[in-house]
């Protein structure tokens, strides 16, 4: 558990995004919330759980059913919150874009942390647009104050204009601490659930009336907006205007402070009154934002004005102030220059002691490989291993494999598996599966079971026995939900018992039939044992074959002619390096280090 808040000075808080959304939906009343976790907007969830107890907060398998609880929620009149990377809206795009015609009863809010840069993503893309195309409404907060008050505001219009609202968050709005001015809770009565077959049942021809419906209230919400205090004119030397939104508006305001701009802060539908008013005000515009040209194409496509936006500013990665002040101030020669120090550097690797090294090292020892997943077992990929070779998203791994074997057949397919994180097999992982027994494949699926949803922090999922709070919950069991799943051939290996998980591998690379091979070890990071027992080599019985240096293991380096094992790095309850060694060099230190 982390620790409460800061204490309040003056009101105030020290507030990341984040926290402040998590804040900004207690303040509101909202009653439920529900996430999938995903970077950068997993501590919402996890803010909301560790300081929010009158949030009734969890979990979900996957972003889909996080958005479908939170609409069951809000159709028996709650307020509700479901938060997701920009990823997870792919994810949860089938019930949003249907949510957007049945609307809200209790206020719904749901948050896509977008991440531009790819921090931590595995593409980079700007949900602005799926808001556009599921028409719902879309707000930007610039700040963690408006992280905080947006939530109130999106609540109140998802229960006015009947619609589920996104908040779309980036990166460094989200984990940027900035000053938030915080409030009591404002208790909501839950309304309750009354049935209506004709609001919440989409069949063709109720549909077809919900659609205008949908199509009203787009126009409605951009009059108002045109009003409303989410989008503002800054008056300035109206030689050029500035259209900007989001975190942009920060690197605006500290490159011109003086700029006549206009700050959006509902993306959509746009406010149109308030923008013909501006681009009557000025010159000329030009679009600072981050990400896709959203702003600049639909103003341009809609008033014939001299505009520029991203011929001068790319659509790839994040904004800076620096690039701003290049793009709006082209002739300047005065740079702003952080100095970066200059590290080493540093390929990403699997942690010292991860239960997912004795997979890896064993299939590439075999000439195996894998069409793989996402977690932090994509670092499969890298050297030493190279047993990795494909991620598309979450669960594709087992369709995937399934594919190139309906292409090239089980012998094309040769001693490929599929691997795929507990996480991530419940995820989006089960339906694949299915698919391969319903379809006949006879591939091998691994899932790589370390009790935690690792990539993202740690966060408990369906497998692990606890709940978003901590508490016990039931444990999904894999073997008997693969068995359901109709598999006949399912093996529970310990990855780091080489012997064994080397065999296994053997075994299924021969059978000619699906099986499921689960790897079962917890996760080091978050389960530590209390002795910590380190590696110890005997330089004189080394003979510097170096097949300790195929298991990838950070803590071991190569010195010369003879491996280095650091003992600060070296993990309690691994002894892979012990078992690799052929001349009985290494041993384990039980004793351990205090
Ligand atoms: C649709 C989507 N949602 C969330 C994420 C963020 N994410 C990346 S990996 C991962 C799960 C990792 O857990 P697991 O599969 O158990 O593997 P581990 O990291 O524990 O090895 C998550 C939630 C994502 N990339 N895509």
């Amino acid at each position: 558990m982390r620790k409460k808040l800061n204490t309040i000075v003056d009101g105030t808080l020290l507030l990341s995004g984040n926290e402040a959304i998590a804040r900004g939906a207690w303040e509101s009343g909202v009653h439920f919330a529900s996430a999938y976790p995903g970077t950068p907007s997993t501590e919402i969830l996890e803010a909301i759980g560790d300081d929010y107890d009158e949030i009734d907060a969890q979990w979900a398998p996957n972003e889909k059913v996080s958005l479908e609880v939170i609409a069951g929620a809000s159709f028996a009149g709650a307020r509700v919150l479901s938060a997701m990377k920009h990823v997870g809206l792919n994810v949860a795009a089938d019930p949003l874009f249907t949510l957007s015609y049945i609307g809200a009863t209790g206020g719904i809010v749901i948050i896509s942390a977008d991440d531009p840069g790819m921090h931590s993503s595995q593409n980079e893309q700007d949900n602005r647009l799926m808001a556009k195309a599921a028409k719902v409404v879309c707000l930007e907060p610039s700040d963690s104050q408006e992280a905080k008050d947006m939530v109130g505001e999106a609540l109140s219009i998802s229960e006015d204009f009947d619609t589920p609202v996104l908040i779309r968050v980036t990166t460094r709005i989200c984990h940027s601490k900035s000053i938030v001015k915080v409030g009591p809770r404002r208790e909501v009565p839950v309304k309750g659930y009354v049935a209506d077959i004709a609001k919440r049942v989409p069949i063709p021809s109720n549909a077809r009336k919900m659609h205008s419906r949908v199509v009203k209230r787009l126009k409605d919400l951009s009059a108002w907006g045109s009003e409303s205090s989410l989008n503002w004119i800054e008056d300035g030397d109206r030689s050029v205007g500035i259209i900007t939104s989001g975190i942009s508006y920060q690197y605006v305001k500290e490159v011109c402070p003086e700029a006549c701009l206009l700050k959006i802060g509902m993306s959509n539908p746009l406010p149109w009154n308030q923008i013909e008013k501006f681009v009557g005000m000025v010159d000329k515009v030009i679009f600072v934002e981050e990400g896709e040209p959203f702003l600049e194409e639909r103003v341009r496509s809609k008033f014939l004005i001299p505009a520029i936006g991203k011929d001068i500013i790319s659509n790839e990665g994040e904004l800076n102030p620096e690039l701003v002040r290049i793009a709006l101030h082209p002739g300047t020669t005065k740079t702003i220059t952080f100095y970066e120090p200059e590290l080493p550097a540093r390929p990403p690797a699997l942690c010292p002691g991860c239960p997912h090294r004795g997979a890896f090292y064993c299939l590439s020892k075999l000439n195996g490989s894998s069409t793989g997943d996402i977690g932090c077992y994509t670092l499969g990929m890298m050297p030493p291993y190279n047993a990795l070779e494909t991620t598309v998203c979450m669960g594709a791994s087992i369709g995937v494999l399934s594919g190139i074997e309906k292409a090239v057949g089980r012998e094309g397919m040769g001693k490929l598996v599929a691997a795929i994180g507990e996480s991530t097999f419940v995820h989006s992982g089960i339906t694949g599966l299915i698919d391969m027994v319903y379809n006949g494949n006879t591939g091998t699926v691994m899932i790589m079971d370390n009790s935690l949803t690792a990539m993202t922090g740690g966060q408990e999922n369906p497998t692990t026995g606890k709940n978003l709070r901590g508490e016990p919950a039931p444990v999904l069991d894999l073997v008997k939900i693969v068995e359901a799943c109709g598999v006949k051939y399912i093996k529970v290996v310990d990855p780091h018992d080489l012997a064994e998980m080397e065999k296994t591998f053997k075994e299924e690379f021969e059978r000619d039939e699906l099986s499921v091979i689960i790897t079962r070890r917890p996760c080091v990071m978050c389960y530590r044992p209390v002795k910590k027992s380190v590696a110890l080599l005997d330089p004189e019985k080394c003979i510097g074959c170096k097949l300790c240096m195929k298991l990838g293991c950070p803590a071991i380096s190569w010195e010369e002619d003879k491996p280095d094992i650091s003992k600060l790095l070296c993990w309690p309850n691994c002894d892979l390096c012990v078992q690799v060694c052929p001349v009985d060099a290494i041993s384990k230190d039980m004793e351990g280090l205090e």
